[in-house]
């Protein structure tokens, strides 16, 4: 991205850009779908617009098997408008971090006061079998950078609404929750890499989530987010971690994560 663009400014002009397509002039919530949430959309309401990220100013095509470069609308039954982005950037990618928190800044400027992140990772808890919900409870940024530029002291305290998780234990009282430590991937973490985020107090690792929440808050939004534990860290389990494991985990996980996605959304 350009770094003489302003991030506030681009992520306004794909929101202006959104709310023409679809004739919606704001919407109230915002979802991103990560590893094995793909589907899990289906349930919230009818999908009355969609759009290919790339046509939006800002937005890079998705580049991980089991994510959508799709931005939908879509209406709740109890006439909430939803925007259902599709498509993450990740760190990895290399794109730089305005570009991993454009989507949640588009939002944002679109209108949204609630951000749900889904996200796939990786779960300490050897209870948690792989196709676990876990809500995020707080989370360790071990990227070393952060989306926000320049004297921009953000608080982080309650991050991850308690209100919002308290909801979602309403919805299901089994949902166990844990602090999520993205790591920058793209690279899994090696057992003792996951033994250190143990030690300093991380229950899930993943490659995502951190840094959107941060922006998310910046930019003044209630934050909600919840992991599918796909497989056991590195070292949790005797197995070595595979992508087609991940995928196959969010597919057999899918009719349980959908009716409780949607039925989260329906509380908010
Ligand atoms: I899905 O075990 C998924 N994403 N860092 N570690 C990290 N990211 C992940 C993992 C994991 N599983």
């Amino acid at each position: 991205m350009d770094n003489a663009i302003d991030p506030f400014a681009l992520a306004t002009a794909a929101a202006h850009k959104i709310a023409d397509i679809t004739g919606v002039p704001s919407h109230d919530i915002a979802l991103v779908l990560g590893s094995g949430w793909g589907d899990a959309a289906n349930l919230i309401g009818e999908t009355t617009h969609r759009i290919e990220a790339t046509e939006l100013p800002g937005f890079h095509a998705a580049s991980v098997p089991g994510h959508v470069g799709t931005i939908s609308s879509v209406l709740t039954t109890g006439g909430k408008r939803v925007l259902v982005l599709g498509a993450r950037t990740h760190f990895y990618e290399g794109q730089g971090v305005r570009a991993v928190v454009h989507g949640v800044r588009t939002a944002a400027a679109a209108g949204a006061k609630t951000m749900v992140l889904t996200n796939g990772c990786g779960g300490l808890n050897p209870a948690w079998t792989p196709g676990t919900p876990v809500l995020i409870a707080d989370h360790i940024n071990l990227t070393a950078t952060s989306p926000l530029e320049g004297a921009t002291f953000v608080d982080l305290t309650d991050l991850y609404s308690s209100r919002i998780r308290d909801l979602a234990r309403e919805v299901d009282s089994t949902l166990d929750q844990g602090v999520y430590a993205q790591f920058t991937g793209p690279h899994y973490e090696t057992p003792a890499e996951v033994q250190y985020a143990k030690v300093i107090g991380a229950d899930l690792v993943g490659m995502s989530t951190a840094l959107e929440a941060i922006a998310a808050r910046h930019a003044g939004m209630e934050v909600f987010g919840i992991s599918l534990v796909t497989n056991l860290a590195a070292g949790i389990s005797k197995t070595a971690l595979s992508h087609e494991e991940v995928i196959e985990a969010g597919a057999a996980a899918g009719p349980r994560i959908s009716a409780l996605l949607a039925q989260i959304i329906a509380k908010l």
